[in-house]
């Protein structure tokens, strides 16, 4: 396969493990990196022997061919970024949250289509090898039809230190962190009709929510409960894991802390322990994050190649983010929203 030449937008905390999975997927390479911070550009440029340095975006753009870009900022950034790529016509890679609004997502979706730009959104938890254990137990059948799923993240992992903007917006666990669990509900249970949302803040240091609860109907007809926390003191603490329980017409599945999987059938129950690999530049506890960026990058390599829609494209990613539209609203209501009205 002939190797596509990438640049990365955002050299920050987290463009570093998406270094990293570039440099181990012989398909791509990364050609030239953007970053405002001058000082970001030098760290990551040294580190991954990247030369072109660029601190504007419009001078990346200009100056290079590109076959794709990889957008690592921080969710203001994005839409201007977005549409940049797009009016480049070069292939785009966005971080999650993709945008500050949903007007703003369906508006960057719209500009990519127009362009006939493929576009993906880097929404990697569900390529964690652990979730995609349980995605392939509900689809061979051995627990029936899915009924009801709790998909739970909860913890008092001290996130604040390496990404310190999470402490200062208004919204916080269900942009940042809930919107990735509302995605694994979407990728195991199907697409969402309504939902139900209550929030809390439990740390006064913070200016947003950092507790969040959500009921889901599913099109499908299972309900789910997803339930994010940053406030929650455990003996041991589970961060980044994503905890999983599905009950089905035939029997159960519990994805558990320590990444056991009891998987109970028609035929018993087994129990095997899934946890995912660390890869060599990996670190605990991160390494599940780690390999997911690895696993989302190599699958965004194949869509271009085989021509194929990524699986979190940005069309995909409209309706986990409504998801997130309707928490807020939905919260600050207390009603339940339908999510056909927000798409
Ligand atoms: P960061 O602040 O550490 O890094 C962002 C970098 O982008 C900074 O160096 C900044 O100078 C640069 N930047 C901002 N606007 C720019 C622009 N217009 N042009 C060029 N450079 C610009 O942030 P971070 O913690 O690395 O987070 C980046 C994104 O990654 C966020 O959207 C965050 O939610 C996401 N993130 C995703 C995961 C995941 O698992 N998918 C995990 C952590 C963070
Ligand atoms: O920014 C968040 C993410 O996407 O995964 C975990 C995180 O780093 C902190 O909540």
């Amino acid at each position: 396969m002939a190797t596509l030449s990438g640049a990365l937008i955002g050299c920050g905390f987290f463009a570093v493990n998406q270094m990293h999975a570039w440099r181990d997927i012989d398909g791509a390479s990364i050609v030239a990196i953007c970053d405002r911070d001058p000082e970001r550009l030098r760290i990551v440029g040294d580190q991954f022997g990247v030369a072109r340095r660029y601190t504007e975006a419009e001078a990346l753009f200009d100056a290079e061919r590109l076959d794709f870009v990889d957008i690592a900022t921080t969710v203001a950034s994005h839409r201007p970024l977005v549409e940049m790529a797009a009016a480049n016509r070069v292939p785009v890679i966005c971080q999650k949250p993709f945008a500050p609004t949903l007007a703003d997502a369906k508006a960057m979706v719209a500009a990519c289509a127009k362009a006939g730009v493929p576009l993906m959104v880097h929404e990697n938890f569900r390529w964690q090898s652990p979730i995609q254990a349980v995605r392939a137990v509900v689809d061979s059948g051995a627990i029936g039809t899915p009924f009801f799923g709790r998909i739970s993240f909860r913890s008092a992992y001290d996130v604040f230190s390496g990404q310190p903007y999470l402490a200062t917006g208004k919204r916080f666990i269900i942009e940042d962190l809930g919107i990735h669990i509302l995605d694994i509900a979407r990728f195991l249970l199907g697409d969402v009709s309504s939902l139900t949302a209550r929030t809390a803040r439990i740390n006064q240091a913070i200016a947003g929510e950092d507790v969040a609860t959500m009921l889901m109907d599913h099109v499908g007809g299972a309900i789910s409960v997803v339930d994010c926390s940053y406030a929650t003191r455990l003996a041991v603490e589970p961060f980044p894991e994503t905890l999983i329980e599905i009950d089905g017409s035939d029997g159960t599945l519990r994805l558990a802390q320590g990444y056991q999987f009891t998987v109970t059938g028609k035929n018993g129950t087994t129990v095997t322990d899934i946890s995912p690999p660390l890869l060599p530049w990996a670190s605990r506890p991160w390494h599940n994050i780690q390999e997911s960026v690895l696993a989302i990058q190599r699958h965004w390599v194949d869509c271009l190649a085989s021509g194929k829609e990524p699986a979190t494209s940005g069309a995909d990613n409209l309706k986990t983010f409504a998801l997130v539209e309707a928490a807020y609203t939905g919260a600050a209501s207390q009603q339940p929203v339908r999510i056909d009205d927000l798409l």
